[in-house]
Parts: C-alpha cells; structure tokens; sequence
C-alpha cells in the first residue's frame, strides 16, 4: 500500500521525547519546515500511563507524530535493567500508538533500532531478516520491545489503515548524547574518558571489551534529515533501515575519538564487560532508493560531539565533579 506523500506544511507535528538526542535533532530539523512543532513540558505527560497519553494526544490533536519517546542506553544498561528496558518503552508505544489511532492522527514515525536483528543476521543486514533468528542476549528485553512497536504498526496499518511506519537507525551519536559513562553508548563513553585522561594526563584510558566487535555510526542530525525525509515520501508496512552504511571496529572508533579529542595516551582493554553482537552494519539499499543518503563522516560528527561536550558538560566548573 503506498499513498501519496505526506506534506508537512502547515501541520501540527508531536515530536515525543523532545529532550532527547533524537529527539532535539528532529527538532532541529523540522525547524526549516513550515510546520508547528509540539512538544510535552516536561512533566506533563507520562508516557508510560495510558489515560494522560490519550488525555494529551485528544487535546493537542497533532496531525503527525516523531516518536522518539523511549527508555534508551548502551549495553551495561541494557544488561543490567532488562525490566526498565521492556516495560517502559512497551508501555510509551503502546499508548501513544492506541492514542494516536483513537485521535486520528494523520501519520506516525516509530523508531526502532538495529538491535532488533537476529544477533549472527548476514551482514549487511537487510530488512527482512527480522524474526529470522536469536537475538543479541545483552539487549534482548530492548529488542523485543521494539520489535513489538514494529508490529503494532504493522497491524494497526492492517486493520485501521492507519499510515504508521517504522525506522530501525544504526548506533547514533552525536549532540544531547547521555555522556554518563555507566548508562551511556560508546561514542559518549569514550569521548568523556579521552577527555578526562588527557585533562588528568593518564597514561592510559580503559575501553570495554576486546575491541573488536563492528558499529556503523550515524550523526543524529543525518538520521533527523532521514526521518523527515521518510515521514514525507514513504508509506508502506516494512521498516526502513536508516545508516551510513560502512562500519567500524571499536578499536578504530576508539583510536579517532583520541585524535578527535587530542589524547595521545594507551589505550586499555577491558575484558570483564561485554562486547555485545559482533556486527551490526545495515543494508540501507531501500533507503537510498527512497532518494536518501547520510552526509556527516564519521571524524566530523565526532568533533561536534566533542564540541557540544566541551560546552555543555564538561564546561569550567564542572570538571571532575
Ligand atoms: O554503544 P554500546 O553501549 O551498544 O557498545 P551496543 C558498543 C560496543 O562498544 C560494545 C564497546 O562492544 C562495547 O563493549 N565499548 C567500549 C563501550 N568501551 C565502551 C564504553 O566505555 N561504554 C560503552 N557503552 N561501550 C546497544 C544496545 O548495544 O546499542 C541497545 O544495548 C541499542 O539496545 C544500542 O540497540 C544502539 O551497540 O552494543
């Protein structure tokens, strides 16, 4: 089923979970739309609870929704909080996705994540090999999750004909990242630790794991482009990869995090955590058939990250804290 496409302008778009990385960059991005951008004070509205999320969406009646609403974190705390992983976030879409059918909202954009493929999917992993396969055991309760979002949109398009979609992104990084280095993905991780070691003069910075295992990373602001650019041309049940398309081994990400931040210290490896699924690089053949490609390189996107770090959280004053 494919409909004609979605235009923005002069429509009411909910971008849910505003505050956060993905969430700030679409933004960022609907800004240069001609549309009006709501957004949830924070406190308003729990997204977990099913009445105040349809209370919210039947008075704001948007006319499209981002929903970038979710419990998100790297794998210690995907491991560690498996409860807080599944619950929240099947409780987040699962309302605002009933709500949205009930309010009669126009088109809504689901996000899941790469993590949802079976953990030795074939690289790079094409759409359809979801539900081929086991999944990654670090991340598990989060995949199910999101592959449960994916469903529901599936089956509400069937049933309701609601114009729902789905978007699984690569790892992301990038501005309003969560730098905590217990709960936080790699890039965040490793650009606090290289800094933090070259401002204490360490002689070396720990990595988890053996270094080995692959990530392709996208800029968030290039999957915000992506979402907008997918909330307005596409239409139709499967989900949509959206990444760069190239990967690489967390040794090298490791070693550009250092050049990017100017640590020339060793660099340690820590066997006792996790190195999560081996791979996890993404087809995005569909993607660029649909007329988008990501545009930020890798090197680039991390000295903005490390921008945003220097200003924002490790600004005088805080160091060390
Ligand atoms: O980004 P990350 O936490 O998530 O870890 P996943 C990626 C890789 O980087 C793993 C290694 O092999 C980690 O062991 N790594 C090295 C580090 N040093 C560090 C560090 O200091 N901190 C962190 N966090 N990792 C998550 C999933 O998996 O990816 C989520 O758990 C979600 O469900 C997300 O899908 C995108 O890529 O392993």
């Amino acid at each position: 089923m494919t409909e004609a496409p979605f235009a923005l302008e002069g429509r009411r778009v909910w971008v849910a979970g505003h505050n956060g990385m993905v969430g700030s960059a679409i933004c960022r991005r609907l800004a240069s739309e001609n549309c009006a951008v709501v957004t949830a004070p924070r406190g308003a509205v729990d997204l977990r609870r099913q009445a105040e999320t349809e209370g919210w969406l039947a008075s704001e009646r948007p006319d499209a929704i981002f929903l970038a609403a979710a419990r998100v974190g790297g794998i210690q705390a995907n491991d560690t909080r498996p409860a807080e992983f599944i619950y929240d976030n099947l409780a987040i879409q699962t309302n605002v996705i009933e709500a949205a059918r009930a309010a009669g909202v126009r088109k809504l954009l689901f996000l899941g994540s790469s993590c949802i493929y079976p953990r030795l999917a074939s690289q790079p992993m094409r759409e359809e090999a979801l539900l081929t396969g086991p999944l990654e055991p670090t991340n598990e309760w989060y995949a199910i999750a999101k592959i449960a979002g994916i469903e529901m949109c599936r089956a509400y398009r069937r049933q309701y004909g609601c114009d729902f979609i789905s978007v699984m992104p690569a790892n992301l990084y990038g501005p309003h990242d969560n730098f905590d280095l217990e709960s936080s993905h790699v890039v965040p991780a490793l650009i606090a630790k290289a800094h933090r070691a070259k401002e204490t003069g360490a002689p070396d910075m720990t990595v988890w794991g053996s270094g080995r295992p692959r990530r392709e990373l996208l800029y968030v602001d290039d999957l915000a482009d992506a979402l907008v650019h997918l909330l307005k041309v596409y239409s139709d049940e499967p989900p949509i990869n959206v990444g760069t398309g190239e990967d690489v081994t967390i040794d090298e990400l490791a070693r550009s995090v250092c050049e990017v931040v100017g640590y020339r210290g060793a660099r340690r490896y820590d066997a006792s955590k996790p190195d999560g699924a081996p791979r996890k690089l993404l087809d995005v053949g569909r993607l660029e058939a649909l007329g988008w490609r990501a545009k930020t390189a890798l090197r680039d996107g991390l000295a903005r990250t490390y921008d945003f770090y220097l200003e924002n959280v490790a600004a005088p004053g805080t160091e060390g804290s």
